[in-house]
């Protein structure tokens, strides 16, 4: 049994809210706790009904724990401090007498065990002074937000002109550069027609130049190989040639000659040039002059030694510096002598054709000539209307772009009042730690080391997340860089009421999960909300 004066301070009746009722009963639970006429008390769950001097006589009767709201009996009880001065606080019962002041009022403690002093007045002037300091955030931000919020209005409104303007410029753009292609296929036909005819004529010039090279060097091949000069080379002049051992055993039988022949065993000029070199220009080599043999087995045949050298010059190097020029494919030197020798028997001919004589370059003669003014004429007029196509074109493609763009723009979604798109195109940094974060809204977000490195994909822009009721409260940013064995990385952005737009925290709840606090005063509603104030009271 508890001593009598605790069991009185126990029934105390709190009687400075609106309805008198017992200790630790909420002002807005008062109504269950009047006594009726046969003095009954019922639980408030409805489950049971004891004598009204149940109530707070420390033992827990109902189930619910609302016959012990002012005592530390029911195990589930709760007690309310009225904190006047300040505001109601509800505490699990178990904290009653239990000698730590939790009430600010310290009703909580009314043992004796512990004198609580009473700072509801205090703290309650600081929680005004907390609510009037966000009141005043809040409407400031209301301001402001209102500021955006018609700005916002106004670009979609620009955007949506441009873009009404450039889709009726597009038709227009369209029109040009179909009429532009038309001319420029006109102008380009009869362009293509003459350069094809050039390049035709050039072709076959190429076709009848190498034929007559091909049949010049089959003529000296034939005389260097009839080397009795009868005007015919027979198997034995072929014999003496190692290229053409066709088993590769060192000798040149006479079969082997033959063969190259076609079987027969001597033939005059005009078959050798037609029949026999086009099978053997590939392999055939003149023979070195004997002086060179004697000489040196690497010397090339055509370079002169011995006391009758001349002095080196730069075609040809011969000083001790100097590396000796690569060993020349047979044929080549052997076609480099034919074209000298048809340069010299042409001089005379050729004179008017080397104004542009570039000697730096053996293949002069194989340069297409130009073309000839009437098909210059053509190419002109085909370039005019060519680049007025690609002006066209690159028209229509720029209008294309911006309209694009326009489009992406106008399907954001910038809130019920456009009030955020203040913030798109802006990009935001917050560091800690180890890293910047940078937030560049409606785009990207992304992670850089402090120490250097390079920069992380945390996403890109993906969506509204808040909650149905509260949809404009975060951001969600996805598909970043992919994490070793986890997600794709991606940030949860939550926005709160703020004086300015700022990035405040940027952390990783989970790994690769990223979550970044983002304060604006497009996320101010003019409200205040308790949260907004709970952590001042807890200090
Ligand atoms: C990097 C950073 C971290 C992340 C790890 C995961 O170090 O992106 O934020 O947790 O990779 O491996």
């Amino acid at each position: 049994m508890l001593p009598k004066l605790i069991l009185i301070c126990c029934l105390a009746v709190i009687t400075s809210g609106s309805i008198p009722r017992p200790r630790g009963v909420a002002d807005s639970n008062a109504s269950h706790y009047q006594p009726n006429s046969e003095n009954v008390f019922v639980c408030i769950d409805g489950s049971q009904s004891f004598p009204y001097t149940y109530v707070n006589d420390d033992y827990c009767d109902c189930a619910d724990g609302s016959d012990e709201p002012g005592t530390s009996a029911c195990p589930n009880g709760k007690f309310t401090c009225t904190n006047i001065g300040h505001r109601p606080l509800i505490v699990p019962a178990s904290r009653v007498n239990d000698g730590v002041c939790d009430c600010c009022d310290g009703t909580d403690e009314y043992s004796g065990n512990i004198a609580c002093v009473n700072t509801c007045n205090e703290l309650g002037k600081k929680h005004k002074e907390e609510v009037e300091r966000i009141m005043k955030l809040q409407e400031e931000g209301v301001r402001k937000k209102k500021e955006f919020a018609e700005s916002g209005k106004k670009m979609k409104e620009e955007k949506k002109a441009r873009l009404e303007q450039l889709q009726a410029d597009r038709e227009a753009a369209e029109t040009e550069r179909q009429e532009m292609e038309a001319k420029k296929d006109e102008a380009e036909a009869p362009e293509k027609e003459a350069k094809d005819r050039h390049q035709k004529a050039w072709d076959e010039e190429k076709a009848r130049r190498s034929a007559e090279k091909d049949a010049a060097a089959g003529m000296t091949a034939f005389n260097e190989l009839d080397s009795n000069n009868d005007n015919f080379v027979d198997v034995l002049e072929m014999v003496v040639h190692n290229e053409f051992d066709i088993d590769s055993n060192g000798v040149v039988s006479e079969e082997e000659a033959k063969e190259h022949l076609e079987e027969v065993e001597k033939v005059d000029q005009d078959t050798f040039v037609s029949k026999i070199w086009p099978n053997v220009k590939q392999i055939y080599k003149p023979l070195v002059p004997e002086e060179a043999q004697s000489d040196g087995e690497a010397s090339p045949p055509a370079e002169p030694q011995g006391e009758t050298a001349t002095p080196p010059t730069p075609e040809t190097p011969g000083s001790p510096d100097s590396l000796p020029p690569p060993p020349l494919d047979p044929e080549d030197y052997y076609e480099e002598d034919e074209e000298e020798e048809e340069e010299d028997e042409d001089e005379d001919d050729d004179l008017d054709d080397r104004d542009d004589f570039d000697d730096t370059q053996d293949d002069s003669d194989e340069k297409m000539p130009d073309y000839d003014d009437e098909t210059k004429v053509l190419i002109e007029a085909a370039d005019v209307a060519r680049n007025s196509f690609n002006a066209a074109d690159e028209k229509l493609k720029s209008i294309d772009r911006e309209i694009s763009s326009l489009q992406s723009y106008m399907n954001l979604d910038f809130g019920n009042e456009e009030e955020f798109s203040v913030l798109k195109d802006q990009c935001f940094e917050y560091t800690d730690r180890e890293y910047t974060y940078k937030l560049c809204v409606y785009e990207r977000a992304s992670q850089r080391p402090k120490s250097g490195g390079s920069e992380t994909s945390l996403g890109t822009w993906g969506r509204w997340s808040g909650p149905e009721n509260d949809r404009y409260s975060s951001q969600l940013y996805e598909r970043g860089q992919n994490c070793w064995n986890g997600p794709d990385r991606s940030v949860k952005v939550h926005f709160k009421c703020g004086p300015e737009n700022q990035l405040t925290n940027a952390y990783e709840p989970s790994r690769c999960e990223y979550a970044f606090d983002f304060i604006t005063p497009v996320s101010c509603s003019g409200k205040v909300s308790p949260l907004d104030t709970h952590a001042h009271d807890e200090l």
